[in-house]
């Protein structure tokens, strides 16, 4: 080992939708994790992986920890996302700028269980038209915990992300690097592209039926890949596939366009819709489905 060599993990930590995957994205400079308007979007952890240099940052994206657990599911994301707090070097923990709600409040009693540096990141700044309300949300956050740091950001803006970056540069601990320095990410393509789907599916379909559906890759070869949706009542069925399957088919194009520009190679997407009747709320539906953690 080089003795500059320096790697940490970085869990990145909030309740949902505040924009932790939008954050990794800009981080590694790389669409990885799915992002969405809706809540509950990331559903495991997943490492986006940055090596510059002596540097290594491994961040941790992982599922908006939240108060409502009415199933099985809720309970396997705030477990996820609570034992990403485990054994990280450092924590980015992300809350909406001039949004403080409950579950921030939950997610700081969670946080203050854990002796690791907590970073805290106030996102979506872009969103304010009166900048002079960001300040005394800020000293009011501030005083709620001994933070290392505080940054006002916009995750999909990029505003103050190269200062936050350098922040937890200068935090790295002394270490070798543990993934080869062209590693962009712990998961693998048949993972990446099942959540490729997801995100279609997210994006094409309102209210509830997002959070009722899981993808499954079934096929993956060269140039096939084959995935069921795998959704917990008959009566959602018709409401995915849509009149004359158009709903299926426009999911089927964006997430193949998508898979295509990910592998650099064109496929042929296949996707079904069946039945599993109430997955979410079973724990043995959900280890086979790969909620495992
Ligand atoms: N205006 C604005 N929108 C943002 C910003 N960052 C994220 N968003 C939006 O916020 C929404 C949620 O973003 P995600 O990155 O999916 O949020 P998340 O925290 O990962 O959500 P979960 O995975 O559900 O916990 C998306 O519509 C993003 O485009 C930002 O800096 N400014
Ligand atoms: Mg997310």
């Amino acid at each position: 080992m080089s003795n500059k060599e320096r790697c940490g993990y970085v869990a990145i930590i909030g309740r949902p939708n505040v924009g932790k995957s939008t954050l990794l994205n800009h981080l590694i400079g790389q669409k990885i994790s799915i992002t969405s308007h809706k809540p509950q979007t990331t559903r495991h952890r997943l490492l986006g992986i940055k090596t510059e240099n002596e540097c290594q940052i491994i961040y941790v994206d992982t599922p908006g920890i939240h108060l409502h657990q009415a199933n099985a599911m809720n309970r396997y994301l705030n477990r996820a996302a609570t034992s990403s707090i485990e054994g990280v070097d450092l924590v980015v923990w992300l809350v909406e700028s001039l949004h403080w709600t409950k579950e921030d409040e939950f997610v700081l009693k969670t946080l203050s269980q854990y002796s690791v540096p907590v970073i805290l990141c106030v996102n979506k700044i872009d969103q304010i038209n009166d900048k002079n309300r960001l300040l005394p949300y800020l000293q009011d956050i501030a005083s709620k915990y001994k933070f290392t740091d505080i940054f006002p950001i916009s995750a999909s803006k990029g505003l103050n992300l190269p200062e936050l970056e350098q922040k937890i540069i200068d935090l790295l601990p002394t270490n070798i690097h543990v993934f080869p320095e062209d590693q962009l990410t712990d998961r693998n393509e048949r993972f990446l592209a099942a959540e490729i789907i997801r995100e279609k599916l997210l994006k094409r379909l309102n209210a509830e039926i997002p959070y009722r559906l899981t993808v499954q890759i079934e096929t993956f070869t060269e140039k096939h890949i084959g995935a069921i949706i795998w959704i917990e009542r008959q009566t959602q069925k018709s409401i995915i596939i849509g009149a004359k399957g158009n709903v299926l088919k426009a999911v089927g194009e964006m997430a193949r366009k998508d898979i295509e520009i990910m592998l650099e190679r064109k496929i042929f997407l296949e996707l079904w819709v069946k039945v599993k009747q109430g997955w979410c709320d079973d724990e043995r539906a959900l280890q086979q489905l790969g909620y495992v953690e």
